[in-house]
């Protein structure tokens, strides 16, 4: 799906638990510039309704289940996260709506940026009208 990816992370297992590294310049495909986290999230609760202009992030479930909803202007997938080791990317034009959210889940965020709320798109019919694809589809 355009602008999106699972990057799956090494995993080290051994009899007393399991450890997995992330490093910087590699394993993530921009510089890390911000990191924050989503935690303690009220059940039923619905988060995001926003795509960004340039921010790219990549989001990892370090506990629990948390399910994000991408919706591009061709496609919309609905991904499960649910595996620390696998963190989904999402680079900007792709609206993203975060759900079903278990309890005692933490979604960790990698941010390429510092926070700027004029990155946001957060009206829906403003993001469409933002169509990359506009003159190819
Ligand atoms: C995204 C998804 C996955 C800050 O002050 N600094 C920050 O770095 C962030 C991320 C947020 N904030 C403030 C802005 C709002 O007053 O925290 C409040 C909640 O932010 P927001 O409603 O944007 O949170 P989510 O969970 O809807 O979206 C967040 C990120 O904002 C967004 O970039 O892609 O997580």
């Amino acid at each position: 799906m355009y602008n999106t990816g699972i990057i799956r992370f090494k995993q080290y297992k051994d009899g007393s638990g399991n450890l997995t590294p992330i490093e910087a310049e590699s394993d993530i495909p921009f510089a890390i510039k911000r990191i924050y986290y989503i935690y303690d999230v009220v059940p039923d609760a619905t988060r995001g309704y926003h795509s960004h202009k340039k921010l790219h992030q990549v989001l990892i479930p370090l506990n629990g289940s948390i399910t994000v909803r991408l919706i591009t202007h061709i496609e919309e997938k609905n991904i499960v996260l649910n595996s620390p080791h696998e963190g989904l990317y999402i680079g900007p034009h792709v609206w993203r709506e975060m759900y079903d959210f278990s309890p005692g889940s933490v979604l960790l965020v990698l941010a390429s940026d510092f926070y700027d709320e004029a990155d946001y798109i957060r009206d829906f019919n403003s993001f469409l009208e933002t169509n990359p694809f506009r003159g190819q589809v």
